[in-house]
């Protein structure tokens, strides 16, 4: 009776344990589960804004969608991550608008140096209906911007001397992002641009294969850097904005409901982001100064701007059909 009793026990329990197993699998065939590319560590400010998003997601559509984001780039570098959203590979991403720009034509209007006269108006411009219209351009690429992070100014730092004057980048090898109009940008001031992935720049300051790049507080600090360039010289010639983008065809797997609750979540994590990346540049730049590094204002970041010149002239004579959003771009910030 003893041992009937416990048989009888046993399989019950195999047969709650069966049962679980089965609910569990036919839930988690049910959800998205929804693979995030990110580029920068847990701890930066758009990392948290994501895991917020992925976290918002995944409470208010009850599982249905479950985001997962791989932080540091694990899953390739930038240009190649562009490639695997757009093909579904990839769900959704933070992603600059510098490495956007061989993809979408459009998006480079944002990377022509000194677009934006300051963050604020940066941000103005992307959440008014101008920044729609780079979102419609990202769409035709199977890319849906769904809200605007911001990356405060982007300046040039490297390894020998302050950069004062377009004459001190003479002769420098700059790193530059994937995008021939950074490579006209440091030609125009005489450098030698090297477009290389983020992943590498550390190493190559460290050993001389480049002398500088440039970029902005928060990724010049996380990154390490300042480490090995110490001189970052404020010429603030690019505001970048960054999307939260996700994959086209995820995008249109979902209700109605699940794009609003997307949207929605991605439209929060863009407020935050932004307030953590206020305080974060603050730190960062606190944390370079206790480093040792040497930061200069530049007085005349007009000497910079002339001879950038070239860069306008040569983009809207590629792309006459662009230059009335260059010209709205401006406008909007009279
Ligand atoms: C950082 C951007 C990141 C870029 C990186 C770079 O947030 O998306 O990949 O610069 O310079 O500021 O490559």
């Amino acid at each position: 009776m003893l041992i009937n009793k416990t048989i009888n026990l046993s399989k019950t329990l195999t047969l709650v344990a069966l049962a679980g197993a089965v609910s569990a699998a036919s839930a988690s065939a049910l959800a998205d589960q929804w693979r995030g590319w990110n580029i920068h560590p847990p701890s930066y400010p758009n990392s948290i804004a994501l895991e917020s998003f992925a976290d918002e997601v995944a409470e208010k559509t009850e599982g249905r969608i479950e985001p997962k984001i791989y932080h540091n780039a694990v899953l390739g570098d930038q240009p190649d991550a562009i490639e695997q959203t757009r093909n579904g590979a990839l769900d959704f991403a933070n992603f600059n608008m510098g490495p956007m720009g061989p993809i979408v034509s459009a998006t480079n209007i944002l990377s022509l140096p000194f677009i934006f006269k300051s963050p604020d108006d940066m941000y103005r411009v992307m959440d008014s209906e101008i920044g729609d219209r780079f979102a419609d351009a990202l769409e035709e690429k199977n890319l849906m911007a769904l809200s605007w992070f911001g990356s405060g100014a982007r300046s040039l730092y490297n390894t020998d001397h302050p950069v004062n004057t377009p004459v001190d980048v003479e002769g420098l090898k700059v790193r530059v992002m994937n995008n021939d109009l950074y490579v006209q940008m440091i030609d125009e001031l005489g450098g030698n641009a090297t477009p290389m992935a983020y992943s590498e720049v550390y190493q190559s300051l460290k050993t001389g294969v480049i002398d500088g790049a440039e970029n902005n507080y928060p990724s010049y600090e996380s990154s390490g850097h300042y480490e090995v360039a110490k001189y970052y010289s404020l010429t603030e010639h690019l505001i970048l904005p960054e999307c939260l983008c996700v994959a086209k065809s995820s995008w249109d797997t979902l209700s109605a409901e699940d794009q609003g609750i997307v949207r929605e979540a991605a439209q929060h994590a863009a407020v935050e982001q932004r307030q953590l990346w206020k305080e974060r540049a603050e730190t960062s730049r606190q944390r370079v100064l206790d480093a040792g590094v040497e930061i200069n204002e530049v007085e005349d970041k007009a000497a910079f701007q002339a001879k950038m010149q070239p860069i306008y002239d040569d983009f809207v004579a590629e792309h006459p059909d662009l230059e009335s959003l260059v010209e709205d771009v401006q406008a909007a910030q009279e």
